[in-house]
């Protein structure tokens, strides 16, 4: 396959070239692209290096597979340029995501829905990935009527310049601010821009692209998204009603038995996720399951995974893992 990694230069750029070298993905040859800026910039990428190319370099090099993760105007401009070029896009920007005439995809649970007529294929949010990876099973069996999601969400997910605000506030020195207060020490309730129902962006991502994978449209999701000084993953606390009751120990077993969840889930070992533990692995970490004592079929749990990668480069790179096994590319 020739794959062209778009956005190679960036935060999760960098992650996709790691897990596709991990996975060993069938690259014949690879094209990092990036910004005019990064043009003729070197990366490494198996022991090799490669010279970063511009975006119209890259749709003239027609290539199989291109992964994007450039920023959604970014994606908006070019994704159908490559798509006409004969290329398959996966998108990791919002750009597509509720494109009606475009799939939202977590292979997990629904890459049977991928045709070889698929060119633009939207990656989910970080934050909504993790979530709906725990609620699919279980929605499968109990029918999900309402969740209640709180998130903690790693700074990653801003990128690079957030990362660099949260080390010059460490630091003590002064530079470009990611955000509109300091990070450190704090937690700011606010990813993303508001929306006119006074609700953020990110907070809606996560109701509307939820409905859209697991499709169906009854499953109510109500967000409260808050950014704190960690760079690990994100954390959700997560209230979940279902139309049926439930035996918490099958909950277990089938979190346990799906394919892609680790269930880390024990207080007499204080076994639970953290973020500073799931960097850099692809699972969803899923623990402190229990039954919300308050009312009748209701659960809590606490949902952890590494945002860059099950979140953003690994999920991109199974869906491209899926359209090779299944000769849709
Ligand atoms: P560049 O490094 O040349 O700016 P992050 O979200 O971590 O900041 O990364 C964004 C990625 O998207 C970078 O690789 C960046 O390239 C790339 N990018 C940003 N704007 C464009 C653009 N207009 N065209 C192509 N790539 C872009
Ligand atoms: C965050 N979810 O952590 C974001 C990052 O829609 O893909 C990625 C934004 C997106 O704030």
């Amino acid at each position: 396959m020739k794959v062209a990694v778009v956005g190679a230069t960036g935060m999760v750029g960098e992650v996709m070239l790691q897990v596709l070298a991990e996975r060993n993905f069938p690259i014949t040859e690879l094209i990092p692209v990036a910004s005019e800026r990064s043009v003729g910039k070197e990366i490494e990428f198996k022991g090799k290096k490669y010279k970063v190319v511009g975006m119209q370099t890259a749709v003239d090099m027609k290539a199989d597979i291109a992964l994007f993760s450039a920023g959604g105007e970014t994606s908006l401009t070019w994704a159908p340029k490559f798509a006409e070029a004969g290329t398959t896009v996966i998108d990791n920007s919002s750009a597509w995501r509720m494109d009606p005439t475009k799939k939202l995809v977590v292979p997990e649970i629904n890459a049977s829905e991928l045709t070889k007529e698929d060119k633009i294929i939207a990656n989910p949010n970080c934050s909504t990935i993790q979530m709906v990876m725990a609620l699919a099973p279980l929605h499968k069996k109990y029918n999900i009527k309402r969740v209640i999601v709180s998130t903690y969400q790693s700074i990653t997910g801003t990128g690079v310049k957030a990362v660099q605000q949260l080390e010059n506030e460490y630091a003590g020195t002064k530079g470009e601010m990611a955000y509109k207060y300091q990070i450190h020490r704090n937690a700011i309730p606010q990813c993303d821009v508001f929306e006119d129902n006074g609700y953020t962006k990110e907070e809606m991502k996560l109701t509307r692209e939820t409905k859209k994978i697991i499709g169906d449209d009854s499953i109510n999701v109500t967000a409260t998204a808050v950014r704190i000084p960690v760079v690990g993953g994100h954390s959700e606390a997560v209230n979940i009603e279902f139309s049926n009751d439930f035996d918490i120990n099958e909950v277990r077993s089938i979190l346990h038995n799906t394919p892609g969840i680790t269930v880390q889930d024990n207080n007499d070992t204080y076994t639970y996720p953290m973020p500073l533990y799931a960097q850099g692995k692809d699972d969803v970490f899923v623990g402190r399951i229990r039954r919300d004592e308050s009312q009748a079929n209701s659960l809590n749990m606490w949902i952890v995974a590494d945002n860059l990668r099950k979140g953003a480069a690994t999920n991109t790179i199974q869906i491209a893992e899926y359209l090779v096994e299944n000769k849709l590319v």
